[in-house]
């Protein structure tokens, strides 16, 4: 029989601090619920991600519930996988509650035999198809349930099947994530129908001999400022079926709002130069409805990137009517840094131990066991907010942390 679905993954709902972006953010995840309902499809597909916290805002969880609300009134299942996003540390998830709500199906099901992982496919009662499969987790620890997994009993079964799953493939990471692990084509399951992936940002659509189709959609909107610079939209997949099991995606952009990118170069340029040509250009630029970003990089003839001020540029942008303006100086430099290269072979310890060895000895006076004690800050600093822990309780904690590594019991107010 023929059918269609909708393959949405890293839909990353609340993942913005600035109100705009996050409900343009929001909008395109409506979007395409508007679409898959417009398009009629017979079920929904989304591959981890679904929030970008395992604990959204009650605004957010709200906004999504309306949205299943609104696919269930029009006979549409959803089948749904967690993705690393939607995780506590302790593996808590939102998700579980709006699955016991029964606003979606989370088909991540099976049993643990003899070290063994045996999932079972949920069957969707209106079309057949089978579909089943693994949870994303931080870290690429996913990879042990895929070492795990009787393989078998899913190639074996008949029918149409999708195979859900949250994690980059090796054999086709892009180049800008080479430096990141990912798991090998062979750890998954063979003759699939489809493979419904998620996690990896990028708009990928492969047919595996042996496999089936491998997709992964893209995020419905991106996430940061890079991927809303790179990617220009958000995206999803809406896939059809034959009667011979054949699987077609057509690629459907979300695109809220027109995103405007401007670059400016501030080689040879003073601070104040540059500062100058950034307000006379937004004077005539055409940013109405649009969001902006603008991406400042080279090195100053004189003066730091903080001399660069974009107060007057911002306020002449919003006045034309831009969304938001934002804007990334991640490459700007002064010039006094610009000999510093750093070579990013090998792990990111290695990378992060070199980098420190490297530049250690630069401070006005000579600090004992300097590099001990740029090891020690980064290990004091580098922990994740607790399950239920507040912000201020939070921060408390790395604070304290941070004295505790520099000694200063006493010289800072504990309670500041
Ligand atoms: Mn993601």
């Amino acid at each position: 029989m023929c059918f269609t679905f909708a393959h949405i993954a890293d839909v990353h709902l609340d993942c913005f601090r600035e109100p705009e972006l996050k409900n343009l953010s929001t909008s395109a995840f409506i979007l395409a619920i508007d679409k898959c309902i417009e398009k009629k499809v017979d079920f929904v597909l989304i591959a981890g991600d679904l929030f970008n916290t395992s604990m959204p805002d009650v605004s957010i969880l709200q906004e999504a519930v309306k949205q299943f609300n609104r696919l269930r009134k029009n006979n549409i299942p959803v089948y749904l996988i967690a993705g690393s996003h939607d995780m506590s540390n302790s593996q808590k998830t939102f998700l579980d509650v709006l699955a016991e709500a029964e606003l979606f199906t989370n088909v991540v099901k099976g049993e643990s035999l003899d070290d063994k992982l045996k999932l079972k496919f949920t069957t969707d009662k209106k079309t057949g198809a089978k579909i089943t499969g693994i949870l994303g987790k931080k870290g690429a620890l996913d990879i042990e349930y895929y070492r795990a997994l009787n393989r078998e009993s899913l190639e074996n079964e008949g029918g149409y099947k999708i195979f859900m799953f949250h994690c980059g493939i090796e054999e086709y990471k892009p180049e800008f994530l080479k430096h990141t692990s990912f798991l090998p084509l062979s750890l998954l399951p063979k003759n699939m129908n489809y493979y419904a992936g998620g996690h990896i940002h990028v708009v990928f659509v492969r047919d595996e001999p042996g496999y089936g189709k491998i997709v992964f959609p893209g995020p419905t909107y991106p996430c940061n400022f890079k991927e809303l610079e790179t990617l220009k939209m958000g995206s999803f997949c809406i896939v059809s079926v034959d009667d011979f099991g054949v699987s077609r995606t057509e690629k459907q952009d979300i695109a809220p709002v027109e995103i405007f990118t401007k670059k400016f170069n501030a080689n040879g340029k003073t601070a104040h130069i540059l500062e100058d040509e950034i307000l006379l250009w937004s004077k005539t630029a055409d940013v109405k409805n649009k969001v902006v970003l603008l991406r400042i990089l080279g090195t100053l003839k004189e003066g730091a990137p903080t001399d660069v001020s974009f107060t007057d540029a911002y306020s002449v942008l919003i006045n034309n009517g831009a969304v938001i303006v934002k804007r990334n100086t991640a490459k700007l430099i002064s010039r006094e840094f610009e000999e510093i290269k750093v070579d990013v072979s090998g792990e990111l310890k290695e990378v992060e131990a070199r980098i420190i060895k490297e530049h250690i000895g630069k401070a006005p006076e000579s600090i004992a066991d300097e590099e001990g004690l740029v090891f020690s800050i980064l290990d004091a600093l580098d922990s994740d907010k607790e399950e239920g822990e507040t912000n201020s309780v939070f921060e408390a904690r790395m604070k304290k942390a941070a004295v505790d590594v520099f000694g200063l019991k006493g010289i800072i107010d504990e309670d500041s």
